[in-house]
């Protein structure tokens, strides 16, 4: 499972704060913690909601804190085609990727020009256009092998494209956690990766890290390539472990028992 850390985001209120007080102490930390955790890529979301030169601005000073960490790869998250572009061409890792383009005709316009200039870089792919998510699995499908057929025509690999089936609230509608497994096991026939933000499956319940763990647990079983969580949660390691473990993804058990000596979880 490639694991991308989630918790540089600033929809987060101590991220969002140390961004406003440009805290790179703070944020140097927070990445740090993810990577001893596992993460192979750091999500960076700069969005504080306040315009997009700031938003550029300040994905630029989490570039700086990221590479001051190490050469650890990022995980570009905005919705803002510019910001994107603008965060790319301050990349030095080989490695990195865009997340996210979606079914949006208007996204794809402005987004393949971009993707055409790192055609090596790992690229999420939202199944949703401008009708919204689709509640019906089948057309997040379509929507998936659209895109997959867009990014193939300018070069881009199927192993470096990462469909996003888009977890929803439980609580909203029981079934958001079958319409996803139902959408990620279709995604999983077309030769792709898979990746998922996992959290929002939790969203307005008790016990959220209950909930996740039992969820990221049935994803992997579906084949879940990456997923968007935090790694400091020692539940999030543990499902990933053992999940793993389970359907054949750890041979001779030897992660699992290797995490489990040396208390990992
Ligand atoms: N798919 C893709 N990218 C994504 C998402 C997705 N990026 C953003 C998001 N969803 C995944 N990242 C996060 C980051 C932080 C939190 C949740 C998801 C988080 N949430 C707290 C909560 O919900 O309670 C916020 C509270 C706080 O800490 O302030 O921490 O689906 N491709």
């Amino acid at each position: 499972m490639i694991v991308i850390g989630e918790r540089i985001n600033g929809t987060r209120k101590s991220i969002r704060e140390a961004i406003e007080k440009k805290d790179k102490e703070f944020i140097k930390k927070e990445i740090k913690k993810q990577v001893e955790c596992g993460s192979d890529y750091i999500d960076l979301n700069a969005g504080i909601g306040k315009g997009k030169e700031r938003e550029k601005e300040d994905i630029k000073w989490l570039i700086e804190c990221l590479y001051e960490v190490g050469n650890i790869p990022p995980c570009i998250d905005s919705s803002d085609p510019d910001v994107i572009d603008f965060a790319l061409s301050l990349v030095k890792t080989s490695d990195k990727m865009i997340n996210s383009i979606n079914g949006e005709k208007e996204k794809i316009e402005k987004l393949l020009p971009v993707i055409k200039k790192y055609p090596e870089s790992k690229i999420i792919c939202l199944t949703m256009d401008e009708k919204g998510i689709p509640s019906d699995y089948k057309k997040r499908v379509e929507i998936a092998e659209n895109l997959i057929r867009i990014l193939n025509e300018v070069g881009v690999k199927n192993e470096n494209i990462f469909v996003d089936c888009l977890v929803e609230p439980i609580s909203v509608n029981y079934e958001n956690g079958l319409i996803f497994l139902n959408a990620l096991k279709e995604v999983k026939k077309l030769n792709v990766k898979t990746t998922c933000g996992l959290s929002n499956v939790s969203f307005g319940l008790p016990d959220r890290k209950l909930v996740n763990k039992y969820f990221l647990a049935f994803c992997i079983y579906e084949g879940l390539d990456s997923a968007i969580v935090d790694p400091t949660v020692p539940d999030i390691r543990e499902a990933i472990c053992v999940s793993e473990m389970l359907t054949g993804k750890d041979e001779f058990c030897m992660k699992y028992i290797r995490s489990k000596r040396e208390k990992c979880f």
